[in-house]
């Protein structure tokens, strides 16, 4: 990984989009959707005024997995499929940092969707964004679980014959106190989603529709289709949101489902003998720092 270089103090004027953006410069195809959340990423930072050295992102591989370098935050460019094992041994080391989880279908929802489930389940505080481009983007267009049915890839050249994996409803279904789709084309949208992602205490699930302009691009299916949900969407009726995530024809943005839960983070120091007997914080940075 490139060298990017964490100002140790917390600069004495307020924090804006270019303090996040590294000096690396994002080798993504102009146009790929991956632009919009990145932009998005900054600006939801900007807007809750986390200083640099207090964010870490953590990714696996494909092209949207390449978001680390691209941010002068602490980053992990980790092994294809494993951000979220990472990114919950991060939080719990080090629970005042805040710790984003950024990757693609593939990564998440494939060789990484043993791991999904089960972090959604525990709730540890980490902020998951999905860059769907429904596509294996690095590796030049294979199909992934959330490909179109009867798409034709490289990998399936009769057309994917399973149906698509659907996000949202998954992560609702697994138990998620936060779900919410964003569009990468609408990065304002999407920036205020994310910082109410990262606001959250607890894992939150953020599917983005991210095209890509390479191997699959569906911008104009989702321009046609994108809406937002409704002015009076109430976001803790978690059947209204499973319904909405099963039968929508239009693709809907914004927060699906809320949830005021104790994050895992919060259950382990209620269980955890009190300081004096045991300090967990203390125990945790001896161990691991
Ligand atoms: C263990 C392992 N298996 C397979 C690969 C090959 N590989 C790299 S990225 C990738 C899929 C990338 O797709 P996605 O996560 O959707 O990211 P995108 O490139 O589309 O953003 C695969 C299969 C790998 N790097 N490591
Ligand atoms: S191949 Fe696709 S996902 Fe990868 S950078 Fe290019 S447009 Fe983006
Ligand atoms: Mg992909």
């Amino acid at each position: 990984m490139p060298d990017v270089t964490i100002p140790t103090q917390a600069p004495s004027q307020p924090l804006t989009v270019k303090d996040y953006r590294s000096e690396v410069k994002p080798v993504w195809c102009p146009g790929c959707g991956d632009f919009g959340v990145l932009s998005a990423t900054f600006k939801a930072l900007a807007m809750l005024q986390i200083p640099v050295q207090q964010v870490v992102v953590v990714s696996g591989i494909g092209c949207s997995s390449r978001a680390p370098y691209f941010m002068r935050v602490y980053g992990f460019h980790g092994v294809h499929g494993r951000a979220l094992p990472i990114a919950t041994g991060i939080k719990l080391a080090r629970p005042d940092l805040t710790v984003l989880a950024m990757g693609g279908d593939g990564d998440l929802m494939a060789i990484g969707m043993g791991h999904l489930p089960h972090a959604i389940s525990r709730n540890v505080d980490i902020t998951c964004i999905m860059m769907d481009n429904q596509i294996y983007g690095l590796t030049k267009a294979q199909a992934s679980p959330t490909t179109f049915l009867g798409h034709k890839t490289k990998s399936t050249p009769y057309g994917v014959m399973a149906r698509p994996l659907n996000p949202v409803l998954l992560a609702l279904a697994s138990g998620a106190t936060f779900v919410a789709r964003g569009y990468s084309a609408r990065p304002n949208e999407l920036a205020q989603i994310i910082a109410e992602g990262v606001r959250h205490r607890g894992f939150s699930f953020i599917h983005v529709h991210s095209p890509c302009v390479e191997f699959f691009n569906t911008y104009d299916y989702y321009d046609q289709r994108i809406t937002t949900l409704p002015a009076d969407w109430d976001p803790h009726d978690l059947k209204g949101a499973m319904e909405l995530a099963l039968t929508e024809k239009e693709v809907h943005l914004g927060i699906f489902y809320r949830a005021e839960t104790p994050a895992y983070e919060d259950r382990l120091r209620e269980v955890a003998p009190k300081k004096g007997e045991f300090d967990l914080d203390r125990y945790l940075r001896e161990r691991y720092m």
